[in-house]
């Protein structure tokens, strides 16, 4: 065990009445939540045999720190990330303070039930942000905590509310995960500050125990990012010991003992205690503190780390509170599995209690059976004393009348954007974007109030996608004043990065795991601040897949924003193959809680622009995805239906009834396309051509109206198969997009036509346009050649 950097002083050994009561508490939430993962297990009946799982090892590790946390130290403006596993810890917790019911805990991992790793969605109110992929939910704290800073400095939400703390009780192992540091660096850059992380450093991960000189390492980063770092490493009785004669040696034999053998000395007890520590220190002074002891006291003198005393534990975070709101990171020793058979046993991840050894802990636990689920069962303390315990605790008054979550009223988005001239212009999607968020910016008249609720963030391509005069026009944000110095020394820029306070754009470094974490943050924000933030992220779209993990938290999460991304598809020619997306319209599809479109025209982007503006703040909206081009197109004068843009498509020419073929387009490959259908109605004259704007809200339309079909309401239509229906049942498609061509394959299965899907499935190259489309067969003789192999087959 490697040496702390800062030792906590220890407290004075006699315990308070406050301290006992703290401690029956500490009881009851390691019996519920091993309780609760048995009675799932052994106890509820088993339909399928699968294994149901939970992890009372986990739990049982951080159960003094999270008594701490949520007894003692947390106030109602907190807010705390859980680690996953600790779940049942964090539900047995609010069951004992009446917000969390019996029937939900004993439903733990079952349909209805609660969910393993706590989630915002599915848990309901108390659970302010869902954990579950390892890593996220701890940096997500970073971004929360900026994102207060944000809609405080700039007087959104409840500005009545004192800062609150933004903590993490996170797992040693989830510090292996990349995107700790990258959001460490990216606080450090932002001066985040109220933020706690709390490391339950039970030096074990899932497989096995970590290796020893890690943390060093660890503690290290920390400082260098501005954090301070604070180490509990002993109980008291450990710190009492080691003040007696040789108890020197006892530490230094601790700190010098591998991680590994200390786990296993903690999980053989008092007897493998006795043995080892005699045939290291025989001949020490320490002796005599080890021969007075039962082998029972000895493993539990052994095992008096600090992340177990729960009273070095609170002192340490009142410590830290004192000084401050630097962030800091506490990084408390902990034995995974507690108090339970296979404490230290490095298999114990995923390991429980058998039926006997439950049982054996009832016993101890002092339950009486059919008792488990009483709240105050078996504790040595009235239950008016405990409840009034409980009703004293700062994190006990609930924040509003119905729970943790604030609310936000809507922004009122005017009835059109206003939008640029396209008149005998070409235009690109991206330079669209561009220049009605720039004229949004100018914040004239009924924009006023949009604009002042619009928030933009960049991962470094905040000018490479078209958000600089944004950016210009409603300044960079920053805690601190900050000038621009090009500005101030008259150098040419077409940029101007002054940064305050004030500022709406939030500049990122390049990781791109941060933009979709920033975007989560700031998309919760109504819930967390009751401030309407209207978030806008804008990314290339290749490396949606750098950022993925965090974009399908964010959305798991429920969180509201607009990711903008651009350039995309091998549109982008002279890039070449890494900087070409092909997967990510699949993506936008697959992704629940995203709404994603593709634009073509202007026109399309002002209309779903609107659209995303509204749909993300409605109670039934989501989150937005616009896939953008950097392809300049003719914009023509036109008469779009807003409603079928946004259902994801329209007729550009509508078939003929009964027509027997239709060729769609989606994004930038639209030239290519009309081209082929000038010619295919020289031959098909009752041809079709469809402009697909989201085949994203396409597939969900149909699949949608396909349940509600099987439900019974017979007359449920989708709007793809309202567009489809005047072709021939027989009729062919073709269809291409920029991107992967299974995004369109689907289209045949409406009504049983054939669809010739056309779109890249390979990585791409460099090249031009016309060089590309027709080596990936995108240009108008392979739509020509797909539309004669269509009719053929037909
Ligand atoms: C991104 C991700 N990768 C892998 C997992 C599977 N997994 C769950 S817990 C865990 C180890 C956790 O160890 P630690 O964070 O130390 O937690 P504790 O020891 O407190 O249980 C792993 C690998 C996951 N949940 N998320
Ligand atoms: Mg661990």
């Amino acid at each position: 065990m490697n040496a702390p950097i800062t030792a906590i002083t220890p407290l004075a050994p006699p315990s308070s009445r406050h301290a006992q009561l703290l401690k029956q508490f500490e009881r009851k939430l390691l019996w519920l939540s091993a309780w609760m993962i048995h009675n799932a297990n052994h106890i509820r009946p088993n339909r399928d045999g699968l294994k149901v799982g939970g992890h009372q090892a986990s739990c049982a590790s951080c159960i003094s720190i999270m008594a701490a946390i949520y007894l003692e130290i947390a106030r109602p403006q907190d807010r705390i990330a859980v680690k996953p596993h600790a779940g049942p810890v964090f539900h047995a917790m609010n069951y004992l303070f009446g917000r969390q019911t019996r029937e939900k805990m004993e439903g733990l991992r079952q349909f209805g039930g609660i969910q393993p790793y706590p989630s915002r969605v599915k848990d309901g109110a108390e659970v302010d942000f869902s954990t579950g992929s390892v890593g996220l939910g701890v940096a997500m704290t970073s971004f929360s905590a900026l994102m207060a800073d944000y809609t405080r400095l700039h007087g959104l939400g409840r500005t009545d509310l004192p800062p609150g703390r933004h903590i993490a009780i996170c797992g040693d192992a989830e510090l292996d995960e990349g995107n700790i540091y990258e959001a460490l660096l990216e606080g450090w850059k932002h001066d985040v500050r109220n933020v706690w992380w709390v490391v339950d450093y039970n030096r074990q991960s899932l497989d096995s125990v970590v290796p020893d000189r890690l943390f060093g390492r660890i503690e290290g980063l920390f400082r260098d990012m501005g954090w301070n770092c604070v180490t509990i490493k002993y109980g008291r009785k450990l710190e009492a010991a080691f003040t007696r004669e040789g108890g020197t040696d006892l530490r230094d034999w601790i700190d010098d003992c591998p991680n590994s053998l200390y786990a296993a000395l903690t999980f053989q007890g008092g007897a493998a205690w006795r043995q080892t520590l005699l045939s290291d220190l025989g001949r020490s002074k320490a002796r005599a503190i080890i021969d007075e002891l039962t082998d029972a006291e000895l493993g539990a003198l052994m095992t008096n780390l600090g992340g177990h005393d729960i009273e070095t534990v609170i002192e340490a975070f009142r410590t830290a509170a004192a000084e401050g709101d630097q962030p800091t990171c506490f990084i408390a020793y902990t034995i995974k599995g507690m108090g339970l058979p296979f404490a230290g046993h490095k298999d114990n991840h995923a390991g429980l209690m058998t039926k006997e050894q439950m049982e054996q802990f009832r016993h101890d636990m002092n339950i009486r059976p059919g008792h488990e689920w009483d709240p105050f069962e078996g504790l040595d303390a009235s239950e008016t004393e405990l409840r009034a315990f409980l009703a004293e605790c700062p994190f006990g008054t609930p924040l509003t009348p119905s729970g943790r979550l604030l609310t936000a009223p809507m922004v009122h988005v005017p009835a059109a954007l206003p939008m640029p001239k396209t008149a005998g212009r070409k235009m690109s999607t991206q330079g669209g974007f561009g220049d009605i968020l720039a004229e949004i910016g100018r914040g004239n008249g009924e924009f006023k109030d949009l604009a002042a609720h619009i928030m933009t963030t960049s991962p470094d391509v905040t000018v490479s996608t078209n958000l600089g005069p944004w950016v210009n026009r409603r300044g960079i944000f920053d805690r601190h004043t900050r000038n621009d110095v090009f500005r101030d020394s008259k150098l040419a820029s077409a940029q101007r990065w002054g940064m305050s306070p004030k500022g709406q754009h939030i500049e990122l470094g390049i990781a791109e795991q941060n933009l979709f974490l920033l975007l989560g943050a700031a998309g919760l924000a109504p819930g967390m601040s009751g401030a309407r933030v209207l978030p806008i992220g804008t990314v290339y779209d290749p490396f949606v897949n750098r950022g993925l993990d965090a974009l399908i938290y964010a959305c798991y999460q429920d969180a509201r924003f607009l990711l903008i991304s651009t350039p995309s598809g091998l549109t982008l020619a002279p890039e070449g193959g890494q900087h070409q997306s092909v997967n990510t319209p699949l993506i936008g599809m697959a992704a629940d809680r995203l709404a994603s479109f593709e634009p073509t025209h202007v026109d399309e982007l002002g209309i779903l622009l609107r659209h995303a503006f509204d749909f993300m703040q409605r109670p039934d909206g989501s989150a937005v995805w616009l896939r953008l081009s950097t392809r300049a197109l003719e914009q023509r004068e036109r008469v779009v239906d807003p409603a079928a843009v946004i259902a994801g498509g329209h007729w550009v020419v509508p078939p003929a009834p009964g027509a027997r073929i239709a060729l769609a387009y989606q994004g930038p490959v639209a030239p290519e396309a009309e081209a082929a259908f000038a010619e295919l109605v020289t031959e098909e004259p009752g041809a079709g051509l469809l402009a697909i704007t989201s085949p994203d809200r396409l597939h969900a339309g149909w699949l949608a109206a396909q349940r509600a079909r099987r439900t019974g309401d017979r007359g449920a239509v989708s709007w793809v198969e309202t567009l489809l229906a005047p072709l021939d049942r027989g009729a062919a498609m073709v269809t291409v997009l920029d991107g992967h061509p299974a995004t369109h394959a689907w289209l045949g299965s409406v009504r049983g036509q054939r669809v010739v899907p056309l779109g890249p499935d390979r990585f791409g190259q460099s090249g031009d346009i016309p060089d590309l489309y027709r080596e990936y067969g995108l240009d108008t003789d392979a739509i020509l050649d797909a539309c004669a192999q269509a009719m053929l087959a037909g």
